[in-house]
């Protein structure tokens, strides 16, 4: 396929930004390809510069539970930069978002809002170490909470991705307040709060970790974490940036009845825009400045904008009473079908999903953290991930990633993803795939 437009922007953005790209995962470097350039986008379809048009399973990284350029969301944008872009002020569209949220995570009894998932995470834990006086946070490999130092350990996503978990620039003595336990691990855990008595504030953690490719906890994890945290006075934070409104209406921890201590939020709420958020338990809130001394600030944070956008989100969210039951059939029945067409094609698969989000693993073990979603095979992820791309499929360009349906999804553009993944396999077994063929049929997996 034609990408003269894409490869020229790429040039272009390389001479004045760092890498090209705003966000290293944008870069398609895991996948071996150029980044794309996208131009527009309506409902479940995406358009680059190119005249190419895409079924999108990226969805902004989870962002867009409509689709793209719903048209209550545009509608709100307008109206609200019709009146202003930001007034450094108060305005009654934060209580108006505010409201909508703590209608529907009842967890959250105060809120604060920032501008992206890094600042709710980072400000979360700077609250939970104010407000217990202890130093130490807990967090697992693979998850990943934004790009604040205290994280960059063993971090998923896009660090994952580049092989940085551990980035340079951390140092020593952040690293050293950040124990880094396995996902799924009970035991790991209840020897972390031994090890460290009365020393840990805060065990931060992705309900449903969608960093690593999207990885379910075993039953009951969940909640003994939480019985761990209050049995040991530590804060339990449940990073649903990802997972907040996209798994269920009140997300993960809905789903799970798990009431977590703090909630960070981020990615829908905003409905495309800088919309991030923290919240929970007033008695933990009350610590934030100005009531209390735990400062934390952002000049956009709120911002009316942003604020109309998430706002008309939600307000479909809260009025629309089967959109999860609907995204959840649809992600069903779209890694039902990949499942079948790999195992047709004589790949291995395994294949996780939470409401309308889901990932396929590339191997034949099950995966329930982040050793297992490392043994997926990368090299034929890189392949089949061009292969959709060449037949109008935009899935998420890392195997540590989670895809994403949105309410303008339909059953017909499911059905053609899985009719595109039987072409692209097929084409994969006819070129050069056919030893990785046999040795994944003799169970071994090839390396990057
Ligand atoms: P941001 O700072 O990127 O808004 O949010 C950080 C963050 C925090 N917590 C969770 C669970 C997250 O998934 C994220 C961000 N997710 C990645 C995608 N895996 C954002 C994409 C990117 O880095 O460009």
């Amino acid at each position: 396929m034609k990408l003269e437009r894409s490869i020229a922007e790429f040039a272009r953005a390389r001479n004045v930004i760092a890498g090209g790209v705003n966000s290293p995962v944008r870069a398609l470097g895991s996948v071996g390809l150029s980044p794309i350039f996208m131009k527009s986008g309506a409902g479940a379809m995406l358009y680059d510069v190119d005249g190419h048009e895409y079924l999108d399973y990226l969805m902004s990284w989870g962002a867009l539970l409509l689709g793209h350029a719903h048209p209550a969301v545009t509608r709100a944008i307008v109206n609200a930069a019709s009146r202003g872009t930001s007034f450094g002020t108060p305005t009654e569209s934060e209580s108006q978002l505010a409201e909508l949220i703590v209608s529907m995570m009842p967890s959250i009894e105060r809120i604060r809002f920032v501008s992206s998932g890094t600042e709710a995470t980072l400000s979360a834990v700077r609250l939970a170490r104010g407000y217990t006086g202890r130093s130490k946070i807990v967090k697992f490999a693979g998850c990943y909470h934004g790009h604040g130092d205290s994280f960059l350990i063993a971090a998923g996503s896009g660090a994952l991705t580049a092989g940085v978990p551990d980035s340079p620039g951390v140092t020593e003595g952040v690293a050293e307040d950040t124990i880094v336990l396995p996902f799924n691990d009970l035991v790991a855990v209840e020897e972390a709060f031994a090890t460290n008595a009365g020393s840990i504030a805060a065990l931060i953690v992705e309900p449903y970790p969608g960093n690593m490719g999207l990885i379910l906890p075993r039953p009951g994890y969940l909640l003994e974490l939480r019985e761990l945290c209050t049995q040991h006075g530590a804060v339990l934070i449940f990073d649903e940036v990802m997972t907040g409104f996209r798994v269920a209406r009140g997300g993960a921890q809905a789903r799970e009845g798990v009431r977590p201590d703090l909630t960070t939020l981020g990615k829908v709420i905003g409905g495309g825009l800088p919309v991030a958020a923290f919240g929970g338990r007033a008695e933990i809130m009350a610590q934030l400045a100005p009531d209390g001394p735990v400062y934390q600030a952002g000049t956009l944070s709120g911002n009316p904008v942003a604020m109309a956008a998430g706002i008309a989100t939600l307000g479909v969210v809260a009025a629309d009473h089967t959109l999860y039951e609907r995204l959840e059939a649809l992600a069903l029945r779209l890694t039902a079908g990949l499942k079948t067409s790999f195992e047709r094609h004589g790949f291995p698969s395994f294949v996780n999903c939470a409401g309308g989000m889901f990932s396929i693993f590339l191997t034949r073990d099950e995966v329930g953290d982040l050793r297992g979603a490392q043994a997926t095979d990368r090299s034929l992820f890189a392949k089949y991930f061009g292969a959709m791309l060449e037949r109008g499929v935009y899935f998420a360009p890392s195997p540590f990633e989670s895809n994403f349906l949105c309410a303008a999804h339909t059953p017909a553009e499911i059905d053609r993803t899985v009719a595109a993944t039987d072409s692209a396999l097929a084409a994969l077994l006819a070129t050069d795939e056919r030893p990785l063929r046999a040795m994944h049929l003799s169970g071994g997996a090839s390396e990057p």
